[in-house]
């Protein structure tokens, strides 16, 4: 069997997952390198003055993990300037947002080629490449540009922006070109192709058809494979110690409340503050609600150095007070508003205890979170989950209660019927949930991608 080689930004070995808030790549590779004797290369986190190329390798159970050091101006334009303020606002479709930048270019262009030229020596003539997310749209250019023959295939984790949004991006089309350079593209949800297929048969004038994409004189195969959790553990971590503790003293300190939940990383793709405004919206409509039901969102930091992070999160702070200002009393507070990162296995034994969730992402990749909310349920007396039909985890979740985040009505509405949902349809719409959690796992998905790309011809 051929070996797998995994990149993606950074690297996560499994011993750091579960600590606290790592992010959904993060948590996705980790399960599925745990089950491969494959190779994860990315960046170790760390900065040199000089780039040198130097790679630290390490063997953590079957797997090793190759990392290596970025320059600091790397890291700033790179990775904060042209991956998290361009591309990542661009591709969630806020271009308000998006900050352009030469620099930022040209950095990127640099980190991906360094990666490329790290990464080659190490290459074996049957590995299969398998390349994550918008960081390193250009990494499968940069390999062939080195004579790297292998398979490579990419995954998107993130959602496809339309043509319209994308053509603000100036070089938009060299990085589209770069693309095909990979042997299979993956998205996370149709939407996110067709979009993206909008791009290729408008912009370039190519065409897909049957899976294959056709553009720039070149061919590849393209289709769907939305991410899913590595179910199991999750199911376990809700059965240990520390699940258990935290949803007994979650279950003590409702007091007769019901529990409405928000987690999220701290991004403005996540929709937080239009969900404390639908929040509001349902506490003024519904005035028996009052004191018998709150909320509680953890959020937890990410990417503190980017602008548009601090700004959002000085605007939350305001909402979450302001609501709470008109709506507490001495001894109820609407809602609680937490930033502390919790450990993978009380963050089970929260999920359980809340009767609600409220996953109300603007747009989002998939939203892994929806997934662990049903996963952790009790089977017997499930909680209703609320999500938004942006996520990619919408297509596949159809039993959950979808919600457009835009409309605080619709939401207040949907927060009202889930609160007052029977026991028997809770159950149904669980049950059904639930089976598609566990079959579409994390590891089916890799298998999918792989398989998928093992079998191109080249
Ligand atoms: C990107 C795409 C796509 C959160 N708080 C804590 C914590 N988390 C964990 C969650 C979950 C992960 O972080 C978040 O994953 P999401 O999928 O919800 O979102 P992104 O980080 O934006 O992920 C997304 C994903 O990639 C995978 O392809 O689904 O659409 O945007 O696993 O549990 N974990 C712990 N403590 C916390 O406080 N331990």
């Amino acid at each position: 069997m051929s070996r797998l080689i995994a990149v993606s930004n950074r690297v996560s070995p499994p011993r750091d997952i579960g600590q606290g808030s790592v992010g959904g790549l993060a948590m996705a590779l980790s399960a599925m390198m745990r089950e491969t004797s494959g190779v994860w290369f990315g960046w170790s986190g760390r900065t040199t003055d000089t780039f040198t190329g130097h790679l630290d390798i390490e063997r953590i159970g079957a797997m090793t993990v190759a990392t290596v050091d970025l320059e600091a101006q790397d890291v700033e334009e790179y990775y904060n300037g042209y991956a998290n303020k361009s591309l990542w606002p661009l591709f969630h479709y806020r271009i308000d947002l998006t900050d352009y930048d030469k620099s930022f270019d040209v950095s990127y262009r640099r980190v991906n080629e360094r990666f490329a030229r790290t990464l080659a020596p190490l290459l074996q003539s049957d590995d299969v490449i398998w390349v994550h997310d918008y960081h390193l749209f250009l990494l499968g250019r940069e390999l062939r540009r080195l004579g790297v023959t292998n398979r490579i295939g990419f995954f998107l984790h993130i959602p496809w922006p339309s043509r319209q949004l994308l053509t603000t991006l100036p070089r938009h089309r060299d990085l589209v070109d770069a693309l095909f350079d990979y042997d299979l593209i993956g998205f996370q949800a149709q939407d996110w192709m067709h979009a993206f297929k909008g791009y290729v048969e408008n912009e370039i004038g190519g065409l897909i058809e049957d899976g294959v994409a056709h553009g720039f004189g070149k061919s590849m195969q393209v289709g769907v494979f939305p991410i899913g959790i590595d179910a199991e553990a999750f199911l376990q971590a809700g059965h240990s110690d520390a699940a258990l503790e935290t949803f007994a003293r979650m279950r003590n300190s409702l007091a007769g409340r019901q529990m409405i939940l928000g987690v999220d990383r701290l991004d403005y793709s996540k929709g937080l503050e239009e969900r404390f405004l639908a929040y509001e919206r349902f506490l003024s409509d519904t005035p028996e609600a009052r004191e018998r039901v709150f909320l509680l969102q953890i959020a937890t930091p990410s990417r503190d150095e980017v602008e548009a992070y601090q700004d959002m999160r000085a605007s939350l702070d305001a909402a979450a007070g302001r609501i709470n200002g008109e709506y507490a009393t001495f001894d109820w507070v609407p809602i609680r508003y937490v930033n502390t990162a919790y450990r993978r296995d009380e963050l089970a034994g929260i999920y359980r205890a809340a009767r609600a969730a409220l996953i109300t992402p603007l747009r989002d990749g998939m939203n892994l979170v929806a997934k662990e909310y049903v996963a952790a349920q009790d089977p017997d007396d499930p909680g209703v989950l609320i999500l938004s039909r942006f996520a990619g985890a919408a297509s596949q979740m159809r039993e959950a209660l979808i919600v457009n985040p835009f409309s605080r009505e619709q939401t207040a509405e949907a927060i009202a019927k889930a609160l007052t949902m029977g026991l028997e349809e809770r159950k149904r719409r669980h049950a059904a949930l639930l089976e598609g959690v566990v079959r579409d796992n994390v590891m089916a998905w890799s298998r999918d991608f792989v398989r998928a790309l093992s079998s191109v011809t080249r």
